[in-house]
C-alpha cells in the first residue's frame, strides 16, 4: 500500500483531487483541517488516501510558476495591440487604417527610410566593388607607377586631375599627402577624400568682406580683361553694401567712358539703386570725382576691360591710381571659364597694378574649377567674391575655400551654394 496526501479548501474538493489522481478505489485514511497561518488566509483540509502498490498516480505535473516580467496592465495593452495588429493585417493596406494622418506618414517615412538605407547599403557595396576594379586597373597604369601613387588614392587623383588643377600642383599635393597622411586614415576612399577636402580648403586664401565701419572709408576698383563681369559685379556689390546686407553710403565712379553703351549700362544701375555716380575721362578729373563722393563710406570704381596684351590700357588705369593719395583696393576680376594659361597671363599683366584681391566670376559657366584653384595658389592673392550668374544683385557670394573645393570635386550647383 502507498499513502498520498492531498490538500484543498474543502474536504470534498480534496477527495475529488485524490480520486482524479488515484482512481475511485482510493481508500480515505484520514482528513483533517490545517490551522490557518493568518486571518486573511482560507482554511485548508488535508486528506490522506491509501492505494494498492501497483496503482499509478495520474497527478498532472505542476506547471512551474512563471513570474510575469510585465504587470497586468502592460500585458493587457500588449494583447490589445496584438489584436489591433491582426485586424490591420487583414486590411488591403494596413497603413491606411492608422490614424491620425501624421502617424500614417511617420510609418510610411520609416518604411521609406528602411528601403532607402537598404538601397544605400547596396550602392555602397557596389561602389566599393567598382573601386576595387578601378584600383586593379590602376595598378597596371604606367603613370600611377611612375608617380608612386597607391591604388587607394586613385579616385581622388582622377577627380583632381579631371578638375583641371595644374599637374605640378597636383603632384606636389599628392607627394605631401603621401608623406604626411597617417596610415590609419588610408583605409577608406571616403576618408582620403575628406582629408583632401580639408587640405585643399586650407590652401585657398580668402578675404572676409564686411560692412564698412562708421567713420571709415573704402575705395574698391574693378579691373580685368574685357567681358569678365566687372560692371555686373560692381552693381551687385553696390546693392549689397547700400541696402541688401549693409547700410553703407555707396557712390560709383566710372572710368569706362569711351566705349559705346558702357556709360549707359552703369548709369542705369546707379539710377535703379538710387546711388550717386561720377564719370571720369582723365586722371586729373579723378580727384574731383573722389571729392564729390566724399560723403560715401564706399566708392566703387569701374574700369574699361583690357586685353592682357594691351599694356597701354593697363598703364592708363595705373595712372589714375597714382593720381591720388587715397588707398585704393584693387580687385582683379577673372572669369572661371577661362583656361589656366589665360588666367595666368591676365594675372601677370594686371599684377602691375598691385592687386589686393581676386573676384572670380562665371562659376556657373564651367565644369572644371582646377584652373581657378591653381591660379589662386600661384598668385597667393586672397579671393573675396565669387559671382555665380548674371542676376543682379543676387548672384554673388563671399568666397570660401569650402565652396571652391566642393565645386572642384562635385561641380557647381547653385542650390548647394545658396
Ligand atoms: N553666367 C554668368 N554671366 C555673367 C556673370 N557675371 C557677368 N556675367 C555676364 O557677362 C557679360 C559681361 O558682363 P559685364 O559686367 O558687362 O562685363 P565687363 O567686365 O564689365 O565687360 P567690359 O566692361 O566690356 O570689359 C554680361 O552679359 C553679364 O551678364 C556670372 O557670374 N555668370
Ligand atoms: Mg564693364
Amino acid at each position: 500500500m502507498k499513502l498520498f496526501t492531498f490538500t484543498a479548501i474543502s474536504p470534498a474538493i480534496a477527495l475529488q483531487k485524490a480520486q482524479k489522481a488515484c482512481g475511485r478505489d482510493a481508500l480515505v485514511v484520514s482528513t483533517k483541517q490545517i490551522p490557518k497561518k493568518s486571518l486573511s488566509q482560507d482554511a485548508l483540509y488535508e486528506l490522506v488516501v491509501a492505494v494498492e502498490d501497483n496503482v499509478m498516480l495520474k497527478i498532472e505535473p505542476k506547471k512551474p510558476k512563471i513570474k510575469p516580467i510585465f504587470d497586468e496592465d502592460i500585458m493587457n495593452n500588449i494583447s490589445q495591440t496584438a489584436k489591433q495588429l491582426s485586424r490591420l493585417e487583414q486590411l488591403s493596406d494596413p497603413l491606411e487604417a492608422i490614424t491620425p494622418r501624421s502617424a500614417f506618414d511617420e510609418v510610411k517615412q520609416e518604411i521609406k527610410n528602411d528601403e532607402f538605407k537598404q538601397i544605400k547599403e547596396e550602392i555602397g557595396t557596389l561602389s566599393d566593388k567598382i573601386k576595387i576594379l578601378q584600383n586593379m586597373l590602376w595598378e597596371d597604369n604606367e603613370e600611377a607607377k611612375a608617380l608612386n601613387i597607391p591604388p587607394e588614392f586613385a579616385e581622388i587623383y582622377r577627380l583632381a586631375k579631371k578638375s583641371g588643377i595644374d599637374e605640378t600642383h597636383l603632384n606636389e599635393i599628392m607627394d605631401a599627402t603621401l608623406k604626411h597622411m597617417p596610415t590609419y586614415m588610408r583605409n577608406s576612399t571616403e576618408t582620403i577624400k575628406r582629408y583632401f577636402h580639408v587640405l585643399l580648403k586650407k590652401m585657398i586664401p580668402t578675404r572676409i568682406e564686411k560692412a564698412i565701419p562708421r567713420g571709415e572709408k573704402k575705395i574698391m576698383m574693378f579691373v580685368g580683361p574685357t567681358g569678365v563681369g566687372k560692371t555686373t559685379t560692381l552693381a551687385k556689390l553696390a546693392a549689397k553694401y547700400s541696402f541688401l546686407e549693409y547700410k553703407n553710403k555707396v557712390g560709383i565712379i566710372t572710368l569706362d567712358t569711351y566705349r559705346i553703351g558702357a556709360l549707359e549700362q552703369l548709369f542705369q544701375y546707379a539710377k535703379m539703386l538710387k546711388l550717386p555716380i561720377e564719370d571720369v575721362t582723365d586722371s586729373i578729373d579723378f580727384e574731383r570725382a573722389l571729392n564729390a563722393l566724399n560723403h560715401c563710406d564706399l566708392i566703387l570704381i569701374d574700369t574699361a576691360g583690357s586685353s592682357p596684351q594691351d599694356r597701354e590700357k593697363i598703364i592708363k588705369i595705373a595712372n589714375f591710381i597714382k593720381q591720388t593719395d587715397r588707398q585704393i583696393d584693387v580687385n582683379l576680376v577673372l572669369s572661371a571659364s577661362a583656361k589656366l594659361e589665360d588666367l595666368n597671363d591676365a594675372y601677370k599683366s594686371f599684377s602691375f597694378l598691385n592687386i589686393d584681391t581676386l573676384v572670380i566670376t562665371k562659376l556657373d559657366e564651367t565644369r572644371s574649377f582646377g584652373n581657378i584653384f591653381s591660379l589662386i595658389i600661384d598668385s597667393k592673392k586672397p579671393t573675396s567674391y565669387f559671382s555665380t550668374g548674371q542676376e543682379v544683385p543676387d548672384d554673388i557670394k563671399m568666397a570660401t575655400g569650402d565652396f571652391l573645393v566642393d565645386c572642384l570635386f562635385e561641380g557647381f550647383t547653385k542650390k548647394a551654394y545658396s
